[in-house]
């Protein structure tokens, strides 16, 4: 019996009979998200669906996969990781990526392993961590990858090949009569970090965040707070004490920017002596309950202050770390200005394209409103306008999908006394919480949030190419946008762009998460 790792399109590693016949097949497409899906094994039609997670995170069985699945240990060339998916009848059947990190002290269990094995497995592992850990993903097709064939081992721990693919070929065993049994589906939740100025007690910031985490289908991995509606630091605390009320302080809540890259309060005021007055300026010129201040002023709290504090983190690395961790799995929500994100792209240029999709609350392209916000300046809004050159550096970056609700769409919503008074009704502390903050405005950013969560309340879609002005003149801040015959080609994206709703749907959607009781924590093994 031999073992072989090819490299070809992607990577294949497999295993072979002495016959020639194929007992078992593996393929895995190319980094940075490698996937093994073993196909067949001694006729056996292996199901499993495996998630080999990048740089060092825990492989997770897929959609396809079997939560009862006793174990599996599998070697990929690709990655250089071993997979100890642990899905076990002892643990309930939980799968593999909730069951703790792949450490070698984890595999000692494993009925078919002797120690000296174990010892190699101990040794590829740290091996791995020694040779072979990439400096960024670009490295992975070559810098993690080398042949077991040509592995030499301590003299203290020399292994037999034959014994080790004799150990891979009965776990696949097991694993494939245990797949082959058992049909049933492992769900995993949809992970997303949320970026939202987090101004409050309640409003649009709020209600948004709330509407995700009190999903039972969601995973929020965080909440990262820049400026923007209000100073970060006073919504930081917003942001700490909304998990409180709700217990959901597993959320990390990870300070942003405080302010934009180029941009500022006093640049505005100045610009504005040229251009007339911005209606709306968030932090710089708005606040409610309280009177407009500084950067570092709190001002009291109605909700109470926080007891919990907020993550020591650095934004730009949490959101890096992420996207890492978990590659093409994370949703970055944006509901606020786009200087954090911008921040992460600008430190890892590979940021946008780790993610899943950005899914923004922003720009404004042709409202039918008699706001005067926007019968004035109809292609001005906020999100996209507080920081335009880190809404240019997001909207030009590599996203696999942008997704937008616009101005245009929100106005067509509204939180009004009913609705208020829907939500109130409920007995769980994010209603009460909710209906006791609410004020009458348009669902701006929840909007984004309840069509991620269910995309079939958007009855009406248009790709068009986003992007802002970064122009200091008179457009400074403005939405740009253009369809495929027009377009500049200067780097500016395609973005799907929310145009119409069914409305009673929507609100029945927002009512029934903000009323229903809050889901407990996600697990987090590697966080
Ligand atoms: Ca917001």
């Amino acid at each position: 019996m031999t073992m072989k790792y090819k490299r070809s399109a992607g990577w294949r590693a497999a295993t072979k009979s002495r016959s020639g016949r194929w007992l078992g097949v593996s393929k895995v497409r190319s980094a940075p998200s490698p996937r093994l899906k073993a196909g067949s094994l001694g006729g056996r039609s292996l199901t499993s669906d495996l998630k080999l997670p990048y740089p060092s995170g825990v492989p997770t069985l897929g959609a396809g996969a079997t939560p009862e699945a006793s174990r599996l240990i599998a070697f990929t060339n690709c990655t250089g990781q071993l997979l100890d998916c642990s899905a076990t009848p002892a643990n309930g059947g939980e799968i593999a990526g909730r069951s703790g990190p792949l450490l070698a002290s984890n595999l000692l269990p494993f009925p078919g392993i002797s120690n000296r094995e174990h010892h190699l497995l101990e040794h590829l592992l740290t091996h791995r961590k020694q040779t072979t850990a990439p400096r960024s993903n670009r490295e992975l097709p070559t810098n993690r990858c080398y042949d077991i064939s040509s592995l030499t081992l301590p003299r203290k721990h020399a292994f037999s090949l034959t014994t080790f693919s004799k150990c891979l070929l009965l776990a696949l065993l097991v694993f494939a009569v245990v797949a082959a049994a058992s049909p049933l589906a492992a769900q995993e939740k949809r992970k997303i970090i949320i970026d939202e100025d987090c101004s409050g007690p309640g409003g649009t910031n709020t209600q948004a965040i709330l509407a995700l985490v009190q999903s039972p289908d969601t995973d929020v991995l965080g909440i990262t707070i820049p400026t923007g509606d209000a100073w970060r630091d006073e919504e930081v605390l917003h942001a700490l004490r909304l998990l409180e009320i709700i217990g959901r302080t597993d959320i990390p809540v990870v300070p942003g920017a405080p302010f934009p890259l180029v941009n500022s309060k006093e640049y505005i005021a100045r610009w504005e002596t040229l251009y007339g007055k911005v209606s709306y300026q968030g932090a710089w010129n708005f606040a409610r309950l309280h009177p407009v201040h500084g950067p570092s002023e709190i001002p009291p709290m109605p909700e109470d202050a926080p007891t919990t504090k907020p993550s020591t983190e650095d934004v730009a690395h949490f959101l890096l770390r992420m996207v890492h961790q978990y590659p093409h799995q994370v949703t970055i929500y944006e509901g606020a200005p786009l200087t954090n994100l911008a921040l992460a792209q600008a430190i890892d240029p590979e940021f946008a394209s780790l993610a899943k999709e950005l899914v923004l609350m922003g720009g404004s392209l042709n409202p039918q409103t008699d706001d005067p916000e926007f019968t004035m300046t109809p292609r001005r809004e906020f999100n996209l306008w507080m920081d335009p050159e880190a809404s240019r550096i997001v909207l030009h970056a590599p996203w696999p999908r942008i997704v937008v609700t616009t101005v245009d769409i929100s106005l067509k919503t509204k939180m009004d006394k009913d609705l208020i008074s829907q939500i109130g009704k409920s007995q769980y502390p994010a209603g009460q919480y909710t209906a006791k903050y609410a004020e009458d405005n348009y669902l701006w950013d929840e909007l984004a949030s309840v069509a991620w969560l269910d995309p079939s309340i958007i009855t009406k879609w248009k790709k068009l190419f986003l992007d802002v002005s970064i122009d200091h003149g008179a457009s400074y801040g403005d939405t740009l946008v253009w369809s495929e015959d027009t377009r500049p080609h200067m780097g500016e994206r395609e973005a799907e762009i929310q145009d119409d709703l069914d409305k009673p749907k929507f609100y029945k959607e927002f009512v029934d998460l903000l009323t229903r009781p809050t889901p407990p924590a996600t697990t987090h093994p590697a966080h």
